[in-house]
């Protein structure tokens, strides 16, 4: 193995993005998965999931010989990991995955290495890696001291909005936090190979902060607008015209209510705040509760119609997190269309997702539940439940929906 490679650790929606740009780039790069079926998907220049233009970069790197796949960690110059950090029921940080990538990383480390943490991490994981690195292999140093070669860490986190992840990774800043300054630097001069945009250098706990800070300020203001539906609901006002009018205050930008906050980013990353600083976090875990309530306020108004009909037909669209992917993680909608079929033994309800081709484990061996085809469902539907605001939905002929009872979470049919 050349001592240039750069190994990427978790093939997932940020490490095969990231490691097929750098091996696009002519990086060599190794990438590194539990799964047989992303590395086989890899090796024969394939994506196992939808990003686009990803596909073609990962077949030219793999057709060019300068990306491949394996289940082993390899020696390499540079370590790039990006695995996931999900939250333990506490709303702790789990880092099981981040150690067991160190834990594999350790034996191949001979002195010169930088290791990079990209995965979102709460603050002071990038110094526990390095803790957990040196407890292991007490040769080895973070500055040389005792003439022990130096093995060096970095966090230099993702900030990529899935859907425009090839784009993004080259035009987004990025924000390079180094246990050391050499640290930082060396990072700084990876991501220069793709990243066209300003690389800004800081110490490893400001940047995993900066990274939870960002999703934070998201959910904060989501939440925002989540309240204000709630507060319009209260008051018979229609909260999408509200928003609309207070956004024409130059100073104001309100984001969009809707069913909760999905998907893996800000549904997760204010947690790790919250837990790293519980006394302090008032306003960033209301926030997430604010979010987490949403499904139940929108479980509540189906139940309304519904109790309207005998034997309803419940149309329920989109299942993903957010519009025109197909990414089903911590999606709202996915829970609420499961809590409809499991409250509602009495209904039919029709799951309408445009971006699967079949109906995702969790929501199979309901009798009351289906996956159907747009036209078809909102022409059996009493009820048309609108979760996510895939282009598909709001370019629907209003003629299908007229005379319905109308749940419009996304506020697209107004
Ligand atoms: N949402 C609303 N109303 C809005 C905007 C979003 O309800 O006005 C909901 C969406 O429907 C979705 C959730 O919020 O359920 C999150 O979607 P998103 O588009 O806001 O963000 P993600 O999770 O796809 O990506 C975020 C991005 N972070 C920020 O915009 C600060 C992205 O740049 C990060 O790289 C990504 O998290 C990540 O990986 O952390």
């Amino acid at each position: 193995m050349s001592s240039d490679t750069v190994a990427v650790i978790g093939l997932g929606y940020i490490g095969l993005p990231t490691a097929a740009i750098l091996a696009t780039n002519g990086v060599t790069v190794v990438g590194v998965d539990v799964s047989d079926r992303h590395v086989d998907a890899v090796n024969r220049g394939e994506v196992p999931f939808v990003e686009p233009d990803l596909a073609t970069h990962v077949a030219g790197a793999v057709s060019q010989g300068t990306l491949r796949a394996q289940k082993d960690t390899p020696a390499a110059s540079i370590y790039v990991v990006a695995v996931p950090t999900p939250f333990k029921d506490d709303h702790a940080a789990d880092l099981s995955y981040i150690d067991a990538a160190t834990d594999a990383i350790i034996p191949q480390l001979r002195g010169g290495e930088l290791l990079i943490l990209e995965s979102t991490s709460p603050p002071g994981t990038t110094e526990h890696m390095a803790e957990r690195v040196l407890a292991a292999r007490p040769d080895l140093s973070l500055d040389g001291s005792d003439d022990r070669p130096v093995v060096q860490f970095a966090h230099c986190p993702e900030r990529v909005l899935p859907g425009r992840v090839m784009i993004e990774l080259v035009t987004n800043d990025r924000i390079i936090g180094g246990l050391t300054r050499e640290a930082a630097e060396r990072a700084r001069d990876l991501y220069a190979i793709f990243c066209r945009a300003e690389l800004h250098l800081t110490d490893a706990t400001t940047a995993e902060m900066a990274k939870l800070t960002e999703n934070s300020f998201r959910d904060v203001n989501i939440a925002f607008a989540n309240e204000l539906s709630v507060i319009a609901d209260r008051l018979g006002i229609d909260v999408f015209e509200l928003i609309d009018l207070a956004n024409k205050h130059p100073r104001v930008n309100i984001l969009q209510p809707g069913p909760g906050v999905g998907g893996h980013c800000i549904a997760v990353d204010p947690w790790f705040i919250v837990s790293a600083a519980p006394e302090e976090s008032r306003i960033i875990r209301t926030a997430r509760e604010v979010n987490d309530d949403k499904p139940e306020l929108v479980l509540a108004k189906v139940a309304e119609h519904a109790a309207r009909f005998e034997g309803p037909v419940i149309a329920a669209l989109g299942l993903a997190f957010k519009p025109d992917i197909d990414d089903l993680r911590e999606s709202p909608a996915l829970a609420i269309t499961r809590r409809l079929a499991e409250r509602h033994p009495e209904a039919r309800v029709l799951a309408v997702e445009p971006n699967v081709d079949e109906l995702p484990g969790s929501l199979t061996g309901f009798d009351n539940l289906e996956l159907a085809e747009t036209t078809a469902a909102l022409d059996a539907a009493d009820v048309v439940l609108l979760l996510v605001d895939h282009r598909e939905f709001k370019q629907l002929d209003r003629s299908l929906i007229a005379g319905k009872d109308v749940v419009d979470t996304r506020g697209v049919w107004r």
